[in-house]
């Protein structure tokens, strides 16, 4: 079945209320932290105070000793028991000629550690409480060293012995370069204008509503784990954990992850304590559980962005984008965290070509270890930071020609498709000059005049800002992922299991821990077959229920795998027309289905698909020489090419002179996210993802100490988290130009909020105050920063 059949059938638009919302509102939600196992004991991780430090013991006796205490392992047990260290570097190799390096990462710290938070010994006792007194009788003997925390000083080696691996005693990771850069500089050398922009990127802390939890346990009797644990791909979990780190074979590991209170990248990657726990039920013959704290989250939940970087935009005398020069120095913490190297690179630099038709574009990056938490994929992972920089700089490129925010952008937009960017991807399909013309009718663009006028006369500043984003989802076609240096490209796998009534349960790869996938699937699948959403189950999350899986980050699930769960279907319903022409006693080629029903083409012959189901299990008078029983099918999908969610985002501020307060006024925002399957998730994606970006664009920030390396944001009352009175209604808007090389003609729309969003707040605070002569601001744009940058624009 063709995209476009597909968005004409029913329950495929429709605003169907989400299936999982009943547990979820009443309380039943069943996350790992409500897990009881039998006899479970409780695990506290002893975690470094410094941000670098030589370990030069660990005592652990008067641990052992205290009450209920069942064990203490440390990183000399981890080295007894030839534990390897996480997996890194998965995704990306250097560029430069120079292996990236690839720095062990040990579940428990032997002799040095990284970074505030480092995990040192496991605790683990009869109740918690015991866990976290005997915790506290652990004592590790630190030689505190140096620490770097920034990619300024760490790329200037500023500061002596502040050497986060012995491999990489420059603390440099890798190089990684795309694009042309002779070509680029040749364009340069005579362009009519240049615009250039300086910024950096904000670090974030993720603070998923519940925190990282996870419960190992192992059994004697069947020689077999099990790890419950808050996570988005339980399948890629259980292969690193097996294959890379304990070196178990894999069906001797069951991965499940349950409900899944909120991950936003956070909960992709395979963490330490999971490993820990894990080959400690074993060890101490207990099935353990660890849920972090608040605290711990800060500290040693991946955190997202942390980009220094440089860019330039060369036009002609008209404003037409010539040619587009970056360099990004990216941060990357104390080690490589399992998707980390990819941030910068394929999902970065191949995004900064954006909506434009430039010509020419060459990126360079730099990726740096720090004493930091490790820094991996945050909501856009790498999205967000190219278009943050990317429509910065266009801004920046109107204010320098005077032209509007609208006209440089629609003078550069590319127009015809499929268009082939200078930076490897080949945009399928779209209409930018559409999102933006319905975007501007949305924010009022028309009457911005005169509200501006209105905050003047009451001594306030109003400014408009612009943001046209592209971005790319559905991770990761393997062929591209491959062509760019990827060690693995990124499928999925869905099962269709058809019972003999005619109800369904589906098993996929995907993972839901917010995105409503238990509704919107089914959806899928019952407009396939014609049955009520009702009839239709989603399974996910299981490693010993779901065949396989790549798990859900990317906006990825439901063009990845809502397609794989097509492509069963349509294997289900090939085999649904053979037993239904058997039935009908006519050829499988003159079986047409539609709308739950088998017909004979040219006859009123027909067979209700329940029927059909029915005869596959009781196989009286059917042809079992042809056919085998049953209607259950299983498929892998493999994209042809990332899918292009792109749309128009218009901010509107009012910022108070006298106080730096900015309040944002209106927000605006136009999509295409090709075919829609449930309009109601989608726009809750979209405020969810605004709110995150508006967070990041004005209160959102992570501070280390910068000698220290100290984390001087560790908790709510440090970190501004955004909260509903800080926004406005937004209002949405689509446009739809369906995907070409998917059967659904979605792209994905799971991020595009948190991509989009930050450039039009910070864009509009600048518009508000370029006449103050404010030209640069920094995100977050809080009171203070803008108080400062007003005062320095009148001072200067
Ligand atoms: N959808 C749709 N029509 C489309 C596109 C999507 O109806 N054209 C629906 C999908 O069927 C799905 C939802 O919208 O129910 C999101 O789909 P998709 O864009 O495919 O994204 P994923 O399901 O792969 O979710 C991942 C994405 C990412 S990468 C982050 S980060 C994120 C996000 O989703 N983390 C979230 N949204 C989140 N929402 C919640 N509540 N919690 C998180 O941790």
């Amino acid at each position: 079945m063709g995209a476009s059949d597909f968005s004409k059938l029913p329950h495929i638009g429709e605003p169907v209320k989400r299936k999982e919302d009943y547990r979820f509102l009443t309380g039943a939600g069943q996350y790992t932290d409500d897990i009881a196992l039998a006899a479970q004991a409780h695990a506290v991780f002893v975690r470094s105070p410094h941000a670098h430090a030589r370990v030069r013991s660990v005592s652990t006796d008067a641990a052992k000793a205290a009450p209920g205490v069942i064990g203490v392992l440390t990183g000399a047990d981890v080295a007894a028991d030839k534990i390897n260290g996480l997996p890194c570097g998965w995704l990306i190799t250097s560029t430069n000629g120079e292996p990236m390096k690839e720095p062990p990462h040990p579940i428990l710290a032997l002799d040095t550690v990284r970074y505030v938070g480092d995990q040192v010994a496991m605790v683990v006792a009869e109740t918690l409480e015991q866990a976290r007194d005997a915790a506290e009788l652990v004592e590790v003997d630190y030689d505190p060293l140096p620490a770097v925390v920034l990619v300024a000083d760490a790329a200037a080696g500023s500061v002596p012995g502040a050497v986060v691996h012995d491999i990489a005693p420059d603390n440099h990771c890798y190089k990684w370069a795309i694009g042309d850069k002779a070509a680029v500089d040749a364009v340069f050398a005579g362009a009519a204008h240049i615009a250039q922009l300086d910024l950096v990127n904000n670090r974030l802390v993720p603070n998923a509503m519940e925190p990282r939890a996870a419960i190992g346990s192992y059994s004697r009797a069947n020689d077999e784990y099990t790890l419950y644990v808050a996570n988005q791909n339980p399948h890629v979990e259980r292969l690193l954990m097996t294959a890379f780190v304990m070196g178990l074979p894999e069906h001797k590991v069951r991965v499940i992850a349950p409900d899944v209170g909120g991950g936003f990248g956070s909960k992709i990657f395979l963490y330490a304590e999971d490993v820990c726990l894990t080959w400690g039920a074993r060890k101490l013959n207990r099935s353990i559980k660890w849920t972090a704290d608040r605290s711990e989250s800060f500290l040693t939940d991946a955190h997202g962005r942390d980009h220094v970087s440089h860019a330039e935009m060369a036009m002609d005398a008209s404003g037409k984008f010539l040619a587009m020069r970056v360099h990004t120095d990216a941060n990357l913490g104390a080690y490589l965290s399992t998707f980390a190297s990819a941030v910068p690179t394929i999902l970065y630099a191949t995004l900064l070509a954006g909506q434009y038709a430039t010509p020419q574009v060459y990126v360079e990056v730099d990726a740096w270890f720090t004493h930091t938490a490790p820094v991996d994929a945050y909501r856009g992972a790498g999205r967000p930071e190219a278009t943050y920089l990317l429509e910065r700089l266009v801004s920046r490129c109107a204010w320098q020609l005077n032209l509007s925010q609208a006209e440089i952008r629609r003078r550069n937009f590319v127009t015809s498709f499929p268009y082939q960017t200078p930076v490897a991807l080949q945009y399928d399909v779209g209409d930018y000059g559409a999102c933006m013309d319905k975007a501007e009718a949305l924010a009022d663009v028309a009457g911005f005049a005169a509200r501006r006028a209105d905050s003047e006369a009451r001594g306030l500043r109003r400014g408009l800002g612009y943001s046209s984003y592209i971005e790319a989802c559905g991770l990761a076609p393997s062929n591209i992922a491959g062509a760019l240096g990827a060690r693995a490209g990124l499928f999925e796998c869905g099962e269709v299991r058809v019972h003999p009534t005619g109800s369904v349960t589906v098993f996929t790869g995907s993972h839901s821990h917010g995105q409503g996938h238990e509704t919107t699937f089914a959806q899928v699948v019952a407009a396939r077959l014609g049955i009520p959403v009702e009839n239709v189950d989603i399974v996910h999350g299981d490693t010993g229920r779901v065949p396989f899986g790549m798990g859900t980050y990317g906006s990825r699930s439901i063009s990845v795998g809502g397609a794989a769960i097509m492509k069963a279907l349509d294997k289900i319903e090939a085999k649904a027309k053979k037993i239904a022409a058997h039935l009908m006693e006519a050829s499988d080629a003159d079986i047409d289905f539609a709308g739950g029903e088998f017909t004979v083409r040219g006859t009123d012959k027909k067979i209700p698909f329940a029927q059909i189901a029915l005869t596959a299990y009781v196989p009286h008078n059917y042809p079992l020489d042809k056919l085998e029983p049953g209607l259950n099918e299983t498929a892998f999908y493999d994209p042809t090419n990332f899918t292009f969610p792109a749309g128009t985002y218009i901010c509107e501020v009012e910022v108070d002179p006298a106080t730096g307060v900015v309040r944002v006024d209106r927000f605006s925002a136009v999509d295409d996210f090709g075919t829609i399957i449930n309009p109601m998730i989608v726009e809750g994606q979209v405020h969810g993802g605004v709110a995150q970006g508006i967070g990041q664009a004005l209160l959102e920030n992570c501070v280390y100490d910068r000698e220290t390396g100290q984390l001087l944001t560790g908790s709510f009352m440090d970190y501004a988290m955004p909260r509903a009175d800080d926004f406005p209604e937004f209002k949405l808007g689509t446009v739809c130009t369906p995907c070409t090389h998917n059967p659904l003609g979605t792209k994905g729309c799971g991020e595009a909020g948190a991509i989009g969003s930050p450039p039009a707040v910070i864009n509009a605070v600048l518009d508000a105050l370029h006449p103050l002569g404010v030209r640069d601001l920094d995100m977050p744009a809080s009171p203070h920063r803008v108080w400062s940058a007003i005062d320095a624009a009148a001072t200067s």
